[in-house]
């Protein structure tokens, strides 16, 4: 990976004074920004997360981006369209996120394409019905969003900013999947249980969205420590379900969950525990859809092969261009 080596050192060959004034900034909840020096480990952790998280929101378009030709009216392909566009949008954003960490975005995807990088097991689920449309947004919009606010704080600012525009689209992203299954629950019996079979089918996924349970999280304590991360995977799950548990009742579905039930004593819902060695299955790669989704980004990949080399030929000609100005 190319990484700038300016402002970047290991702990042990740092400058003390520069360790100390890193630490100091994250105590005082400040932020750390590109030209600052900073531990050589914090960068490759957010090259990490925020790469992982840029790949996602790209495969991420394909599982709604299937319905865009069979969306059932044309107010509904417009809506779905501009999502699609908006998850476009956010790995872009990402992409130049993770670029002021030194990361070069073509060797990112070419480890996406490689399978030596990350994205969420989510979109390794298939879209069945158009209610999966409607249940991806208010679930995997409303999972993303309990996990990417507490980002917008994170300690590092270029990640931190890109975050507080993608959750202000991924809050419309839920509504609108809302929105979808309120009309289709006032619709008749068969589409009422088509927005049951798509709860059924995508509830416990998105509890997996938000990553091992904390004492199986090899990240977690270090990148907490770091104010990357602002809480843990258990207690972002935890505020995932807490929201949406009376969602489904004024829906009127029921979540697919035999021992959810209100904890009185701690506040909070009680509910069961997902497969985790499912979730390890689809993150190694041997999830019901992985092969496809990542066959289908390497197509798109080699398709726009020339769409790249053009742009690279035109900024090269326009350089050229204001080097034989700037000359005369
Ligand atoms: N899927 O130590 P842990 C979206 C990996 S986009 C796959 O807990 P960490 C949207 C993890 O990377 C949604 N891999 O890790 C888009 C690590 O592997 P490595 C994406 C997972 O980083 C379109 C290992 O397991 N959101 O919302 O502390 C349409 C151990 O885990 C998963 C983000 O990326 C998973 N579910 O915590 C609609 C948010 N879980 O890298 C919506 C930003 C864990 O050590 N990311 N792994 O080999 C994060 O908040 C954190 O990176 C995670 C994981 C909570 C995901």
């Amino acid at each position: 990976m190319t990484v700038r080596q300016a402002g970047t050192s290991s702990a042990d060959d740092a400058p003390p004074e520069l360790q100390e004034r890193f630490d100091d900034t994250i105590a005082r909840d400040q932020r750390i920004e590109p030209r600052d020096w900073m531990p050589d480990g914090y960068r490759k952790t957010l090259i990490r997360q925020v790469a992982q998280h840029a790949h996602s929101e790209i495969i991420g378009m394909q599982p709604e981006g299937e319905w865009i030709t069979r969306a059932p009216s044309l107010r509904r392909k417009a809506i779905l369209f501009a999502k699609v566009q908006d998850e476009a949008g956010h790995g872009l954003y990402l992409y130049s996120a993770a670029e002021t960490l030194g990361a070069d975005r073509a060797d990112l995807t070419e480890r996406l394409l490689e399978g030596r990088q990350k994205y969420s097991s989510i979109f390794n689920y298939p879209t069945l019905s158009f209610a999966d449309v409607g249940v991806i947004g208010w679930f995997v919009d409303g999972a993303a969003i309990c996990n990417q606010v507490p980002l917008c704080r994170s300690s590092y600012g270029p990640y931190a900013r890109a975050m507080v525009r993608i959750c202000k689209e991924e809050s419309f992203h839920q509504r609108q999947g809302y929105e979808l299954l309120m009309t289709m629950m006032r619709g008749t019996d068969a589409q009422r249980e088509m927005v049951q079979d798509a709860v059924n089918r995508w509830w416990w996924p998105s509890l997996m969205m938000f990553g091992p349970p904390d004492d199986a999280s090899p990240n977690s304590a270090q990148s907490m420590a770091w104010k990357i991360k602002r809480h843990s995977n258990d207690e972002l799950r935890q505020r995932f379900v807490d929201m949406t548990v009376p969602q489904a009742e004024k829906l009127g579905v029921t979540l697919p969950d035999s021992e959810l039930r209100w904890n009185e004593e701690r506040g909070r819902h009680d509910f069961g525990t997902p497969d985790w060695a499912e979730l390890k299955r689809v993150i190694s790669g041997d999830g019901p859809c992985n092969a496809e989704r990542m066959e289908r980004r390497r197509a798109a990949h080699e398709e726009g092969a020339w769409v790249r080399e053009a742009a690279a030929a035109h900024a090269a000609k326009q350089a050229a261009r204001t080097k034989k100005g700037a000359a005369a």
